[in-house]
This record gives structure tokens, sequence and C-alpha cells, in this order.
């Protein structure tokens, strides 16, 4: 398997920005080794190989450090072109609207679900449902365009969108568990709700995506961790 000793990838397993790493690296065939990080006890590694933003994921490659789950992801794409399908098109306006998207993504899709359960207030929190499903409603358009009647936002492959969504699935799974509504809803979002399903059968996405059970573990107990901390504070 190509990356091997190249590749080091310094992570925290419920993060979904460091499944989208994981994701590329699965979907490209490369071994890597996990070095696993406390983020609340962050490592010098970590200090060092990320300074601006102390954030996971890094990828190590030759020791050399990438920043950036978007970026890591385009990184892996462009240094390992060859041991996998491509992640970007060759056509430079179909990158640039995967791009466009992999950033919407982040900007309007994860900023809004996280609102939904971090917000201050219950209105706060209500909103931020309202824009994530606003936000999923305007990717199945996405998808609509940017398949053109293949199977994946990347086309008849995998590309950039594909994983910087499909990083997301265990979390926005493991949030309909526990508030019991559905985001992929097959009647309103019936490509999105199919890819899904796709997705998810995938070999690669198998391999990086944490399992659900465990994510609905950790975020109870993130949960329970924040309301006895804000108890802590009233008193
Ligand atoms: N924009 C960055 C990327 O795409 O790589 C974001 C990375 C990031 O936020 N990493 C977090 C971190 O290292 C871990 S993932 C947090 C998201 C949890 C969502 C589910 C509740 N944080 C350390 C810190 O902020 O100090």
């Amino acid at each position: 398997m190509a990356g091997g000793d190249d590749l080091k990838l310094i992570g925290a397993w419920p993060s979904p920005f460091v499944t989208r790493v994981k994701l590329a690296l699965s979907f490209n065939g490369l071994s890597f080794e996990n070095v696993e990080e406390d983020i609340s006890n962050k490592s010098e590694l970590l200090l060092s190989s990320n300074p601006v933003h102390k954030k996971v994921p890094v990828l190590l490659h030759k020791g050399k450090p990438i920043c950036e789950s978007v970026v890591i992801v385009q990184y892996i794409d462009e240094a390992f072109a060859g041991t996998g399908p491509s992640l970007l098109s060759s056509d430079p306006h179909e990158r640039a609207v995967a791009r466009f998207w992999a950033a919407y993504i982040d900007d309007k899709l994860v900023a809004s679900w996280m609102q939904s359960f971090r917000g201050k207030t219950e209105e706060e929190k209500s909103e931020g449902t309202k824009q994530m499903f606003a936000a999923v409603e305007t990717l199945e358009g996405a998808l609509r365009e940017c398949s053109k009647g293949e199977e994946y936002f990347g086309g008849e492959s995998v590309g950039l969108v594909d994983v910087s969504l499909g990083s997301l699935l265990s979390w926005l799974k493991a949030t309909e568990v526990m508030s019991g509504a559905k985001i992929f809803d097959p009647v309103k979002t019936p490509l999105l709700a199919a890819w899904v399903e796709r997705f998810g059968e995938l070999d690669g996405a198998k391999t990086a995506l944490p399992d659900v059970d465990r994510v609905v573990e950790f975020a109870k107990m993130r949960q329970a961790q924040a309301a006895a901390a804000a108890a802590a504070s009233e008193n």
C-alpha cells in the first residue's frame, strides 16, 4: 500500500474534519500512521505542526505539515495522483464549482448544524436548525447539477464535494438519532437521501467513518459536560 511511513495523520476520532482526510486517504488506497490527539491537552507535535490554528487534522507528509481538511484532501489528490480515482475534475470550471460547494458545506451546513446544538438560547438553536435544513435543500440542487445524472457530486466517482459532505455523515446520522428529525428526508431531498445510502456502502467510507452509536455516546457525554459546566457557572 502506498503512503506507509511517509504519512502521519494527527487527528481525533470524533472530528468530522479528520474523517474527511481519512476518507481521501482511504479512497486513494493510502496507508498512514494515525496519531490520536488529546484536544484538551495538545501535543507539542500538534502545536508545532499547526501553530496558527492549533487544530486537527494535520497531515505530515515526509515530515512536512499540511493543515485544514479541505486543503489536505486536495493535497492528497495532487501529491498521490494516479494512486486512486482523482477527486477533482481535470476541467478548471468543474474544479472551481466543486471548491465552491466544499466551502458552502463548511460555511453554511457545518456552521448552522453546530449552532443547532451549541446555540446560547433556544431561539439561536432553532434558527440553526432552520438554516441547516435550508442548506441541505440547497445541496440537493447542487447534487442534481454536479452529478449530471451520475451517482456522485463528482460524477461517476466520488470527488471533493462527496468527501466534504460524506465526512459529516456519522455526525448527521447521530443528530438524527438524538433529535428524531430526518435530516436527509427521502421526500424533500430524494437525491441526497439516495446518495447517503450509496456513499455509506463504499469500502472507503466504511473504513473511514466513525461508528454512529459511538458518536451518539460521545455527543451525549459532551452534552452532559456542557450542562454540568453551565450549572456550575450559575452557582
Ligand atoms: N477548518 C478546520 C478544518 O477543516 O480542518 C476545522 C478543524 C477543527 O475545527 N478541528 C477541531 C479542533 O482541533 C476538532 S473537530 C471539532 C468539531 C466538532 C464537531 C462536532 C461537535 N479543535 C481544537 C480547538 O479548537 O482547540
